[in-house]
């Protein structure tokens, strides 16, 4: 991230630490994504802290970031993972997330991602495209089936969403199947269209399980572009509060993404980002690790 060596850099100097030092920062992690209140906060907070312990310049303050951050992020809820076995009642997973920001892609990149943690590894994942709302959509996902070999359930185009996860799920009755994850369509939903159709979701999930689906309803993970900074934000709380998530994937944090929308994300919604995407390819996909994360931001 073009973003962490500026922060590399700053911290480097070895400035005192006085209030231009200080405002500066704010206004850089501002840029980095991270909200005025936030920034402020993040700032008052290394203020009170290099008091505390009689730290006076920027290089052994930047020693202290780490702590500070990685609170930051355990104000996100500990994420509920699907934990799924072959044998049992799928996990449905639905991506959900405004036009473009990687949806499909990332379905894709989860159904060879997930079943590599299950014994024996191959394929045990269903996708539905239950984005029936573009054609194109569908076919991008069969696409994506065929290049890895994994079963895709789609119907036409203008179909119930709904009925596709009924299908996909009508498939996964095997028992060979641990997931299925459906891709959703990307158009700005109303409120209420939305929440109604999670819900005629969640209502064919738990018919076809016999309501016994052993960790609750259906996995609502929000896809978010991660160059899109504040706006994600805007995004994640408007879903959010229509359908409860369970979590973030962030895309496209190879490209020009500077990150702080991570601890935004926990601290101000209390949402844990699971995955980070990193390119196009089917393995530019990472399970989110904090420490790591905030290694890589602070450069
Ligand atoms: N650089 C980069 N590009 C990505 C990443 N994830 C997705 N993309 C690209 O972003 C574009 C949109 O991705 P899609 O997966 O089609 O997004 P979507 O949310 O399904 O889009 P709609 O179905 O139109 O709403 C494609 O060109 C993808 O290749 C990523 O992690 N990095
Ligand atoms: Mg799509």
């Amino acid at each position: 991230m073009a973003f962490s060596d500026k922060l590399k850099r700053f911290f480097g100097m070895g400035s005192a630490l006085d209030d231009d030092f200080f405002d500066d920062l704010a206004d850089m992690l501002v840029e980095g994504d991270f909200g005025a209140a936030l920034a402020f906060e993040l700032v008052d907070e290394l203020k009170r802290c290099c008091g505390k312990n009689g730290i006076r310049d920027s290089v052994a303050a930047r020693a202290v970031l780490p702590e500070l951050l990685k609170e930051m992020l355990q104000k996100a809820r500990p994420p509920r993972l699907p934990t799924a076995e072959t044998g049992k009642n799928p996990r449905v997973i639905l991506l959900l997330g405004v036009n473009g920001v990687g949806k499909t892609t990332t379905a894709a990149k989860l159904a060879r991602q997930l079943p590599q943690q299950l014994p024996g590894g191959e394929s045990k994942v269903i996708l539905a495209a239950a984005d029936t709302f573009r054609a194109a959509a569908i076919e991008q996902l069969k696409i994506h089936g065929e290049q890895l070999g994994i079963r895709v359930i789609a119907h036409n185009h203008g179909g119930d969403p709904a009925a596709v996860v009924y299908d996909a799920l009508e498939a996964a009755k095997s028992g060979k199947y641990a997931y299925v994850i459906a891709d959703t369509a990307g158009r700005m939903h109303t409120k209420t269209a939305l929440v109604e159709e999670l819900k005629k979701i969640d209502r064919v999930a738990y018919s076809k399980t016999d309501g016994t689906l052993e960790d609750g309803r259906p996995h609502r993970w929000l896809v978010l572009d991660a160059t899109t900074g504040s706006n994600a934000l805007v995004q994640a709380e408007t879903f959010h509060e229509a359908v409860e998530l369970d979590g973030v994937i962030l895309s496209k944090m190879d490209s020009s993404a500077k990150g702080g929308i991570v601890f935004q994300l926990a601290a101000k919604l209390r949402l844990p980002v699971l995955y980070i995407c990193d390119g196009e390819k089917y393995e530019n996909i990472h399970p989110f690790n904090a420490d790591e994360y905030i290694r890589e931001f602070l450069g």
